[in-house]
């Protein structure tokens, strides 16, 4: 069906949201319609005050560890590692150790350790330590600049350090493209294996810089929602008419992939296939989208065609969709031109044939309502919700969707506040961030053999 010899499958999966650390609390949440956003204003830093957008969507700090869903450092991470680390990489070293268990995989060999590698980013990495170290060097000069400094800047030191925890020798690798890192950092991992540089991988994007200071640069950037303040919970609402801004989030989300036949020896459980992968510039503009979601679609068309699949048969796609005005209508009607008019050779009829779609037949949600936006971690979450909807015939619903945009566009399901049940055998699941970078991976749940 698929081009490629070496298969990929996903055997592991990791995450930390506002809903929860780990996978079950998060999901069941997501699910039940619950919201991670809260307003910053009950936050020790006084200086939230001073920005416009005051609501946020923060992991939960607290003593209760996975299960009860909490962030408790010292059951991943060491004291001494917290500090050194910061707070993005003690997030990527919890969900690598989620996906790595979940998988029940251990590199207990060389072989093994050689053949598998690490594939993880972040968007904007630990700028608080950034902020302060200036700050102290601006006031107290040389002296006062931590010997931490330089390493807790690097984007690639998460993957570094998944590396020596676990001996893995494999590609140690790292994506920074914006909010498309996690889901090109799982797409380009996919290819690692593909191409037969590792055996198993683990991938994903880890991000932690809720600050003032990051807040007041989207803020000027006019990016983040302002119109939610007091009502933090109903600031996130990709697709609704009243949106006006994203929601900044953190989290992360890492997953192992395996080569197919590797996973079948040793009797892994796998959650579905990487069937398509596919990347695209805008060459538009930083911040915006072309208006009609030239990029986006062309990530979607390269990851459907790889598939070797039709429009038709996308079950479910999870959107990019931040909640701003400019963003979700680009990637809707992008949408809407893949699933209606299809990619070009299967217009023809010369591909696998073409079925005509009705808009309302289009299933997409974004989850970003009830998480926010995590930036560099949002592809690789998202992705992980889309594998959860695969196994469980769920589509995640789209958060605050009261009032459609009613602009003619808007017409497809868009999951509104409820989640559907539905089977899903293929999904999509996009990214794109600023620079105008784009990315699109298509998932099967079934793996025929
Ligand atoms: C997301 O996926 C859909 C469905 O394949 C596609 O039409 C759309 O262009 C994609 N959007 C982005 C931003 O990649
Ligand atoms: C591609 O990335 C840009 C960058 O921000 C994004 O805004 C845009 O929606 C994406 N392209 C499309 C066609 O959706
Ligand atoms: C979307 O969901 C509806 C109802 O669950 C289903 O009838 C339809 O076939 C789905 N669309 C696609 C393209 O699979």
């Amino acid at each position: 069906m698929h081009s490629m010899s070496r298969r990929v499958v996903i055997t592991g999966l990791g995450l930390i949201t506002p809903l929860g650390v780990g996978v079950k609390q998060t999901w069941s949440r997501l699910i039940a319609g619950d919201s991670g956003i809260i307003s910053t204003l009950n936050q020790p830093d006084k200086a939230f005050e001073t920005v416009p957008t005051k609501v946020a969507g923060f992991v939960k700090d607290g003593l209760g560890g996975i299960e009860k869903g909490e962030w408790t450092p010292s059951e991943w991470v060491s004291k001494n590692d917290e500090r050194r680390m910061g707070r993005y990489s003690c997030f990527a070293m919890s969900v690598v150790e989620q996906a790595l268990r979940d998988a029940e995989f251990v590199a207990d060999t060389d072989a093994l350790k050689q053949r598998t590698g690490v594939c993880l980013g972040s968007g904007i990495g630990n700028l608080d330590d950034t902020f302060e170290s200036a700050l102290s060097f601006d006031k107290f000069g040389y002296k006062k600049v931590s010997p931490l400094m330089v390493p807790k800047l690097l984007l690639n030191m998460a993957a570094g350090y998944i590396s020596i925890k676990y001996g893995f020798q494999g590609p140690v690798h790292s994506v920074t493209t914006a909010c498309t890192t996690g889901l090109h950092a799982i797409g380009d991992a996919s290819r690692f294996i593909q191409f037969g540089d590792a055996d198993v991988m683990v991938a994903g994007g880890s991000e932690a810089c809720i600050s003032p200071f990051s807040l007041a640069g989207f803020a000027r950037a006019k990016s983040v929602a302002t119109e939610f303040n007091d009502n933090p919970a109903a600031a996130s609402r990709p697709f609704d008419i009243a949106r006006n801004g994203f929601v900044m989030g953190e989290g992360a989300g890492a997953v192992v992939l395996e080569e197919l036949q590797h996973a079948l020896d040793r009797g892994a459980k796998i959650y579905g296939e990487v069937v398509g992968y596919g990347l695209s510039g805008d060459a538009h503009h930083i911040t915006a989208p072309p208006p009609r979601g030239d990029g986006i679609l062309l990530s979607m068309k390269s990851a459907i065609r790889q598939a070797g699949i039709r429009p038709a048969d996308i079950d479910y796609i999870n959107a990019h969709a931040t909640s701003t005005s400019q963003g979700d209508a680009a990637e809707n009607l992008a949408i809407r031109r893949l699933m209606l008019e299809g990619v070009d050779d299967q217009v023809a009829g010369e591909y696998n044939g073409f079925k005509k779609l009705e808009a309302s037949e289009i299933n997409i949600s974004s989850t970003k309502g009830a998480i926010g936006h995590l930036l560099g971690a949002a592809g690789a979450v998202e992705t992980i919700f889309t594998v959860l909807a695969m196994r469980d015939g769920i589509l995640p619903p789209t958060a605050n969707l009261e009032n459609i945009d009613p602009s003619p566009d808007f017409t497809c399901n868009y999951v509104p506040l409820k989640a559907q049940k539905r089977d899903i055998a293929y999904a999509l699941s996009n990214s794109s961030g600023f620079g105008g970078t784009n990315a699109t991976i298509c998932l099967a749940r079934d793996v025929s053999l």
